[in-house]
């Protein structure tokens, strides 16, 4: 089990008190700080700095009413949130996410664990997250048009390309972020990169909608380079349908593996052949549609649909989590573990449940957070932050160098610091402690904020 020392303790005791309802918070805040006990022994001035009674406490939560109108002319209301939960780094940096899930303790949870993704990509990126409990299912274009417009007038003197820059996250795309960013526009009288993940004419990188999932594939390449091996010739399980599976599938696909699984919240399709060309090109539709569905690739293609099942128990050399939070348990490890599996890439975030990543550590698979291995996307978002200040644009191919080095200096990162605290391979404890060292630094140098 995990070292703990007294100081991560009673701050894990305080906060469990002070928020013990925001269970995922309180999750996320459990998976970091107990891998923090080696360097906040090594190094007291984080005690005496009070550094974790300040990161764990969001430097500021807006909370606003979304009310909009649906086609049939009724008014909806919806909660609308931005967290700025960093800026030690730099301004707050992270996605929207529209989901009926959405909860203060699910987007704190997601602005915590991104001040550490952030820290890790070397950028100079805070961390902050937002969204709102907007359930984009079958909505129409005109209704996410106007929820996005009314999003926008509560959040817009909030954020700045300086201060809070907004991307996506689930249920927010290219088309959302085209309706918040004219939105934004209007209402400031400034063509500025308030916004990542633009559309391609008017401010977006390159190769930003693949960026997580592709830097989610380079990282395991780097893992696999570890123990000697590839992903040329390996079967990946990858969960969800969205932009993070679709950007894996495709870079897997051209590194020589295959994808044979994909998930909804309906359950998983098993595709023998693997998923490739057109029928990567479908994923995209099926987002589009706003069905939420997986069962439509299983008819389109005639594969196999497991209902209401995750696809954890296909054989497979390597697991690539992309759908959502706490989407693996325990049982299903049980089941990688069993089928041989040698490596487990998180795409989504927090995708184990707590004993689900215990378990893993202790075993000899290769596992990456979150943090570390989905952070292409973000990464590409302060490419995109880069080119817009600059006005200039990057070839797909310059922003794809980019991304692949940050991803390789993540992964150089997280097993360097592993090795130094005395952990070696474990990249949880890796990527937490160098994420969490670049923040409290910079956090000690600015005085008490
Ligand atoms: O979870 C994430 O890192 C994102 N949704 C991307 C955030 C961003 O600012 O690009």
């Amino acid at each position: 089990m995990r070292y703990v020392n007294s100081y991560v303790r009673d701050v894990l005791e305080a906060v469990t008190e002070k928020n013990g309802w925001e269970i995922e918070f309180i999750q996320a805040v459990h998976e970091v700080l107990l891998s923090l006990g080696p360097i906040i022994e090594r190094e007291p001035i984080y005690r005496e700095e009070k550094i974790l009674e300040r990161i764990i406490e969001p430097e500021r939560t807006y909370i606003f009413r979304v009310p909009w109108k649906d086609d049939s002319g009724h008014i909806q209301v919806n909660t609308g949130y931005r967290i700025g939960f960093n800026s030690a780094l730099g301004p707050y940096k992270g996605g929207l996410r529209f989901h009926s899930s959405v909860t203060l303790s699910i987007l704190k949870f997601l602005g915590f664990e991104q001040i550490f993704k952030n820290a890790l990509t070397g950028l100079p990126l805070g961390g902050g997250k937002g969204g709102s409990d907007f359930n984009p299912r079958g909505k129409s274009d005109n209704e996410i048009e106007n929820f996005c417009q009314s999003f926008m007038i509560g959040l817009y003197n909030h954020i700045g390309p300086n201060t809070d820059v907004p991307a996506g996250d689930i249920g927010v795309g290219t088309r959302e972020i085209g309706y918040l960013f004219g939105q934004y526009k209007r209402l400031k009288n400034v063509f500025e990169g308030v916004l990542t993940g633009k559309g391609l004419d008017w401010g977006g990188s390159l190769m930003r909608q693949e960026a997580t999932g592709y830097g989610a594939a380079y990282f395991a390449e780097e893992m696999f380079k570890t123990r000697g091996e590839s992903i040329d010739g390996k079967i990946a399980a990858v969960s969800g349908f969205g932009n993070v599976a679709w950007g894996v599938v495709k870079k897997v696909t051209e590194m020589g593996g295959k994808v044979v699984t994909l998930s909804g919240p309906d359950g998983f399709i098993y595709d023998k052949d693997g998923v490739s060309d057109e029928k990567t090109k479908f994923m995209l539709k099926m987002r589009i549609s706003g069905n939420d569905r997986v069962q439509d690739y299983a008819e389109k293609f005639k594969v196999d649909f497991f209902p209401d099942k995750r696809p954890w128990g296909v054989k497979c050399d390597i697991a690539f989590p992309c759908a959502c939070e706490n989407e693996m348990d325990e049982n299903d490890v049980r089941e990688l573990i069993r089928n041989g599996c040698l490596c487990v890439t998180e795409g989504s975030n927090m995708p184990l449940k707590q004993k689900a990543a215990d378990l893993i550590i202790s075993s000899k698979i290769l596992y990456s957070p979150g943090k570390a291995s989905n952070a292409g996307g973000v990464a590409c978002s302060g490419l995109e932050m880069v080119q817009n200040s600059t006005k200039m644009k990057w070839t797909s191919e310059e922003v794809d160098r980019r991304l692949r080095q940050v991803m390789t200096d993540i992964h150089r990162r997280c097993v360097e610091t592993a090795e130094e605290y005395g952990t070696p391979e474990n990249y949880v404890n890796g990527a937490n402690i160098a994420g969490f060292k670049r923040v409290a630094n910079a956090m000690i140098d600015q005085g008490a904020t």
